[in-house]
């Protein structure tokens, strides 16, 4: 049986955004911004425990400049929006530049599924936007359009861990959250499809390797290639050496059996 969907997460999933585009964005937004803000590796490691860029920005702001004043008597609000903006415009010249490449296996992936007739969607915490540039940058400027449903951070009330985006996702394609997949990098991720009821294959990014990924249905290195195959991390493989249908089909079947036997 084929799945009814797979749902994929976008940073650090799809591709290294937070350490390839993200976090050089938001560097060069405050340099712009003429701040002297500078995010290295281990404080932006830090940072992303808070989901969404900008709650990210007013965390930082809380955390590290207790006494700011946005310049020129501007809100704080309307000053972390703009900031935000200017660090969005970075992401999409990095885009352009081509700084940033899908994982491996997620264009395969994609592909498979793409010709088996199995629906795609996006669950993000990113905006829409940057959603859109880095498919079309990645995959072709017609790959937005392969995606049944993209349900970005700020359509919906809470971000993740909140599993507010998977729900949407799974209204909208009308899915049965036990025959579908979701894609995840980070433990937060993992958190928000699990409360949906979602099946999870984790593939740890740069930021999120050493999280604890407990009831994810398996961990590898990530979704592997025939000539490149993927390290399983946690979790039984079958022997498999990259995620295609067949070896989801086995998981969503296993997950199927481990819930009848609990009932
Ligand atoms: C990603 C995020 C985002 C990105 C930046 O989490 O938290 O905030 O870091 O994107 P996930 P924006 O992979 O769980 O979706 O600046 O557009 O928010
Ligand atoms: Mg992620």
């Amino acid at each position: 049986m084929l799945p009814q969907a797979l749902i994929f997460d976008v940073d650090g999933t799809l591709a290294e955004t937070e350490r390839d585009g993200h976090r050089m964005a938001f560097n060069a937004a405050f340099r712009e911004a003429g701040l002297g803000w500078t995010w290295d590796e281990a404080l932006y490691g830090e940072l992303l425990a808070v989901a969404g860029g900008k709650e990210r920005i007013r965390a930082f702001l809380s955390r590290h400049q207790p006494g700011f004043d946005p310049p020129g008597g501007e809100s704080l609000e309307t000053f972390v929006a703009r900031l935000h903006r200017m660090k969005n415009a970075h992401f999409a010249r990095l885009l352009e530049q081509g700084a940033v490449n899908l994982r491996p296996g997620v264009a395969r992936l994609i592909g498979e599924a793409r010709a088996a007739g199995v629906p795609l969607a996006i669950a993000t915490t990113t905006s829409p936007e940057n959603v859109e540039r880095l498919l079309a940058r990645t995959l072709g400027p017609e790959a937005p359009g392969w995606f049944a449903c993209i349900v970005a951070g700020d359509m919906v009330p809470a971000k993740k861990p909140a599993p507010d985006a998977y729900l949407r996702v799974l209204a909208e394609l009308d899915a049965d959250p036990g025959r579908c997949m979701a894609f995840e990098d980070s433990a937060q991720g993992l958190k928000a499809a699990r409360t949906a009821g979602l099946p999870v294959v984790v593939t740890p990014s740069h930021y999120t390797r050493g999280e604890d990924f407990t009831g994810a249905a398996l961990v590898v290195s990530d979704l592997g290639e025939p000539a490149r195959p993927f390290r399983v991390l946690a979790g039984d493989a079958g022997g498999a050496g990259w995620v295609d249908l067949g070896l989801i089909r086995r998981l969503l079947e296993g997950q199927a059996r481990a819930r009848e036997a609990v009932r």
